[in-house]
């Protein structure tokens, strides 16, 4: 282990050079115990005799059975599903007027980072594409210490103060009688929390759109969900909010493909981080921050410090600071993605806390869940979550204390040790909080500012479109629907009539319950057409997944022009047939096929194409699953092309084989080419709805 890094300047490759202590390359070695005995066997344990009892002494045994039995840790309370990855963060221009924090100032230094993705309420073993907030975790290891980020991809949240967190928690998880279900909100404890909690009201909408199946982690935007501070040299501050936002644009599974995922491909979003990163697309987010001066922190119709609310970024605008990228795979996922530590109260000088409850209780909580999670106070020296700047304080001892610390002095104030180490003054980068006046009676209140539970809640309907709407209507049918107590089902209509009566008439039909008696909804007319999806204008081909399907006498000339089209745009294709091995054009050429009908499936593609040439089609048409394989994507709004006869199987399938307004593509010559790119851009075709 060397010394942390005490010269101060980090660069890219920082973390990667204090991770390389610690790998271990068992290439080409000799076997040995954890003392670096070498072990001359190892399948068979001692015994008296060939047939006889197991020998006490067999200390190999002994101890590859003690560390098996041990080698689980607890998993997460919350966000136990996860995956992670490393790369860096490049700040676009000195923020030096808002902030001091160094790894924001200089746009020539990459800051390395490890982010985390994860589901919230599932098990670690869950599947990736389930209804659920996914969590966006970002450790900056700059030259000033470990900075946490610890986000989430929708804005807001389900409550607005910390104490009721285990109450959420407890609400959504598995049920405890019956620990069912597993990684769902869509049953009664969770809506019935719902329903006695208005102020969920607002993050409901948002957890029942597209944001909650995400096609992958991606393609979702970040969010620090609270107010934090910028903090200046000069020490004057801002209220900022922060922001990630993907290069490949906000893009949404549909719900009844997201439900096929969970079981074709429970790690469809894992595999699809690992690969995209493996075949160097690495993805790639803007950082943003929203800022408000101290002197206008009353000037909205919300409390700035309230969690369940938003800035529109039309009235505060996103200003894009720099960029990250995620271009390294863990090499063992334990040791990085599962022992990694986030807390949001791992800050740097220039970046500090607001006032708003939630993000005060997660102050506390991060630190405590680590002590059972990982075994002790000395977390901090698991590898990934090392800081590369120097640590140097009078902690000392704990579980698996790593660190050596030599001389008898471990206090401070000391003369014997000439008072080192030494608090820092600001000047030399020590943290100082910013000095806010806080002045008020010790009570157990919620502001009355923080009253207003549906008006942004409104705000999210009203600037859905169509398509948008009628998602979060069929999510209420589902989630609603599995609840078995009409009692909470009733509650859940009255309490949206809130939001939108006519939203509240259509969920009751649809779950069989009464009409709201309530008719008066929020007064707010307002929309943020930068809080839809749809209207974002990022649509790109890239990094898109197509599955081909061919067998022998595939048309070899057009499908290498859709390969070379496909190329260009960065997409990648794999090769669908009855049977592995490959299959032959009719001009001949060989290419393999990379899974059958068997181990692929429809919702696992971004968009199909079926390849021309007679032969082909007859022998796919043969049985049904190419016709099941493109009338799912048909369902789910995907592209769709096709080579000259590749039509019969659209048309078996009931789909018109040319009508490129619907994403539905004759692939026959380069132009056509160039439309089934776009439509894949489009990533889903609505009108067919
Ligand atoms: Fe967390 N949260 N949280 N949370 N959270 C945890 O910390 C907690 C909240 C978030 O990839 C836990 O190390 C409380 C909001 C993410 O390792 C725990 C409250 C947001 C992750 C915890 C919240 C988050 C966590 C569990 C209400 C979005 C995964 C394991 C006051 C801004 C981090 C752990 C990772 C994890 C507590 C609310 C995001 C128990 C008490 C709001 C992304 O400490």
């Amino acid at each position: 282990m060397t010394k942390a890094n005490e010269s101060g300047r980090i660069d890219e490759q920082s973390k990667q050079r204090q991770l390389d202590q610690y790998r271990v390359d068992d290439n080409g070695k000799k076997m040995t115990t954890n003392q670096g005995l070498r072990v001359s066997e190892d399948e068979h344990s001692l015994k008296a005799g060939a047939r006889g009892p197991t020998l006490m002494e067999d200390f190999h045994f002994r101890e590859k059975m003690t560390h098996f039995d041990h080698e689980r840790i607890p998993e997460r309370i919350v966000h136990a599903r996860g995956s992670g990855a490393h790369g860096y963060f490049q700040v676009y221009e000195p923020m030096t007027e808002y902030t001091k924090a160094k790894f924001l100032q200089d746009p020539s230094v990459k800051t390395p980072v490890f982010v985390r993705y994860s589901t919230v309420a599932g098990s670690r073993g869950s599947a990736d594409s389930v209804r659920d907030v996914r969590g966006f975790s970002t450790k900056f290891y700059t030259e000033e210490g470990n900075y946490d980020l610890v986000g989430n991809n929708i804005p807001v949240f389900f409550i607005q103060d910390a104490i009721k967190f285990p109450d959420l928690i407890h609400a959504v998880k598995p049920e405890p009688h019956n620990e069912i279900p597993q990684a769902a909100s869509a049953h009664d404890t969770f809506w019935d929390f719902v329903a006695n909690n208005e102020e969920t009201a607002h993050m409901v909408m948002w957890h029942l759109s597209d944001r909650a199946i995400p096609r992958s982690f991606r393609m979702m935007e970040g969010f620090g969900v609270h107010t934090f501070r910028f903090v200046n040299e000069q020490g004057v501050a801002h209220f900022v909010k922060f922001h990630w936002k993907p290069v490949l644009g906000v893009k949404s599974l549909v719900w009844d493909e997201a439900q096929k995922i969970a079981g074709k491909n429970p790690d469809f979003h894992r595999q699809d981080l690992w690969e995209a990163i493996d075949t160097g697309n690495y993805p790639e987010f803007e950082f943003g921050v929203q800022m408000i001066k101290e002197e206008d922190e009353f000037k909205f119709d919300f409390d700035i410090l309230d969690p369940t609310k938003l800035w529109p970024e039309e009235q505060i605008p996103v200003k894009i600071i720099g960029k990250m990228v995620l271009n390294q795979n863990t090499d063992n996922f334990f040791a990085e993605t599962e022992q990694i530590a986030f807390h949001p109260g791992h800050v740097v000088p220039g970046i500090d806390f607001s006032n708003d409850p939630l993000l005060q209780g997660r102050l506390f909580s991060y630190t405590d869940t680590q002590l059972s999670r990982l075994g002790g106070p000395n977390f901090h020296e698991l590898p990934i979550n090392r800081t590369v700047a120097p640590v140097h304080n009078n902690q000392r001892d704990g579980m698996h204390r790593m660190s050596i610390n030599p001389g008898p002095v471990s206090y401070h104030k000391n003369s014997l040790a000439g008072n080192s180490p030494e608090p820092a003054s600001e000047g030399e980068g020590g943290y100082a909080h910013y000095q806010e006046k806080v002045d008020g009676r010790k009570v157990r209140q919620r502001s009355e500012s923080f009253k207003d539970h549906y008006s942004q809640a409104k705000l999210f309907w009203n600037s859905m479109t169509e398509v948008e709407k009628e998602h979060i209507i069929q999510a209420f049918h589902f989630e609603v629907g599995k609840v078995k107590s009409k009692d909470v089902q009733q509650q859940i209509v009255e309490m949206f009539s809130n939001v939108d009566v006519e939203l509240a008439k259509t969920i009751a039909m649809g779950v069989g319950v009464n009409p709201p008696a309530n008719k008066s909804e929020v007064q707010m007319d307002l929309a943020s057409p930068a809080l839809s999806q749809e209207q974002m204008k990022v649509n790109t081909a890239a990094t898109r997944k197509v599955a081909i399907l061919a067998a022998d006498g595939f048309n070899g000339s057009e499908v290498n022009q859709v390969l070379e089209s496909f190329k260009s745009a960065g997409i990648t294709a794999e090769f669908i047939s009855h049977n592995r091995g490959v299959v032959t054009s009719s001009e001949g050429q060989q290419v393999e096929v990379n899974q059958t009908f068997l181990t692929a499936d429809s919702v696992l593609f971004d968009a199909v194409y079926v390849a021309g040439g007679q032969e082909s089609v007859d022998a796919l048409m043969a049985s049904k699953e190419p016709i099941y394989f493109v009338d799912e994507a048909y369902n789910h709004f995907k592209a769709i092309g096709a080579g000259k006869e590749g039509a019969e199987i659209l048309s078996k399938a009931g789909i018109v084989s040319n009508d490129p307004a619907s994403g539905i593509v004759a692939v026959t010559d380069k132009n056509s080419g160039s439309a089934f790119i776009e439509a894949i851009a489009k990533h889903r075709h609505w009108k067919r709805a």
